[in-house]
């Protein structure tokens, strides 16, 4: 338990589904599909972008993300949440450091990949993909006036990777490319290694689940061992558990195992715990795991990295509201079942630019205080 908060307290967040009183909502101004780059492949003939060629993506796309977006962002401040946006860059250009040279950025339209709030803290992740190094700037104007504004905000930024080549498995994209899901997840998921080696730490904030004192950070394509260790040594007081899922190519868990409420995981169908530990520590607690609906669009959408499992990827406003993209009919009829209110959010056109409705935000502030949700412990888990 911490204590309540002062009047002065801008940020503080410790779970996923506390009371949210102010957010950050990301944008799609400018957001390219990145320049070639090792820790991803982007290769797309149907779309026009096949491997090796980058670009923007097309104005009429952003403007109707940002359309979406701007009306996420009415939807929330009419419940009385202030709302906050990154401010673009010039996400064109080239970026450079001592080690390497990138011929795009990304965006800013997922501030979750980014920001990971923890407690009175938001710390900095340390991103894998060069197009994202440069990101955080992005940021930076609100977390100035955070720092301003409020004398316990705990603002930090994980070690800036190298990237250097030595930080990516070679020829690992031709070698996963020739692989069936099957073998992806034997080969990969099984051994917890994909494109990433384990030169140096490295994580996105959207691999972590926040659940009070409990952190779960999967392992994944943009997280390794050492970036879990971080966090780990990084969060003393909270208990950190690594998680892999069922999975050949996995980013992010916002899409894979998230709580909506103490006592209720909503799981991913198909992405289903690979750690046995995960499950027994949910069951030990009285934490019930339930499957998500079918994803109501088979496909991904044109130009997006995203898989159809965005359908899970909400926002809760509270214990008892959830925010659903709206043309995930059957998603929102469980969450109806579970007890929840349910607020339709079109939002299909935003993800080429990055996710759904949890990874266009980031908790700046949520009610609450750090509770402890898994008294029974697994001994070394
Ligand atoms: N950033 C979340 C993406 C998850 C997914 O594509 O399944």
């Amino acid at each position: 338990m911490t204590s309540p908060d002062k009047p002065s307290t801008v940020v503080c967040s410790w779970n996923e589904w506390d009371p949210l009183r102010h957010v950050i909502v990301g944008r799609a101004d400018g957001a390219m599909i990145q320049a070639p780059e090792p820790a991803v492949q982007r290769d797309w003939p149907q779309w026009g972008y096949p491997l090796g060629t980058y670009g923007p993506l097309p104005q009429e796309m952003a403007d109707k993300a940002n359309e979406q977006l701007d009306n996420f962002v009415r939807i929330l401040e009419n419940r009385g949440i202030r709302v906050d946006r990154p401010t673009p860059l010039d996400f064109s250009q080239t970026v450079q450091t001592p080690d390497w040279v990138q011929k795009s950025m990304f965006g800013c339209m997922p501030p979750r990949d980014l920001l990971l709030t923890v407690g009175h803290q938001i710390l900095e992740a340390t991103m894998c993909y060069r197009s994202r190094w440069f990101e955080y700037l992005c940021y930076r104007p609100l977390l100035e006036r955070y720092f301003q504004d409020d004398p316990d905000f705990r603002w930090e930024a994980a070690p800036k990777p190298r990237l250097t080549d030595r930080t990516y498995r070679d020829g690992f994209w031709q070698e996963f490319g020739a692989k069936s899901e099957e073998e992806r997840i034997r080969d990969y998921s099984l051994n917890k290694q994909w494109v990433l080696t384990e030169h140096e730490p490295l994580f996105d904030a959207a691999e972590v689940g926040r659940f009070g004192r409990d952190l779960f950070v999967q392992r994944s394509t943009t997280t390794n061992a050492g970036g879990v260790s971080w966090l780990r040594r990084h969060f003393p007081d909270h208990r950190i558990h690594e998680a892999v899922f069922y999975e050949g190519d996995p980013v992010h868990i916002d899409a894979t195992f998230i709580p909506l409420r103490p006592g209720l995981i909503l799981n991913n169908r198909k992405r289903v715990p690979l750690t046995a530990e995960l499950v027994e520590l949910c069951r030990r607690n009285d934490w019930e795991i339930v499957p998500c609906a079918v994803p109501a669009r088979p496909e991904k959408p044109r130009l997006s990295f995203c898989s159809p499992w965005l359908t899970m990827n909400t926002l809760m406003l509270d214990p008892k509201t959830i925010c659903v993209e709206s043309g995930e009919t059957a998603q929102m009829e469980l969450l109806d079942k579970l007890g929840f209110e349910v607020i339709p959010v079109p939002f299909w056109d935003v993800a080429p630019f990055g996710g759904g409705l949890h990874c266009s935000t980031a908790d700046v502030y949520r009610e609450g205080t750090c509770e402890d949700y898994f008294p029974k412990q697994i001994a070394g888990y």
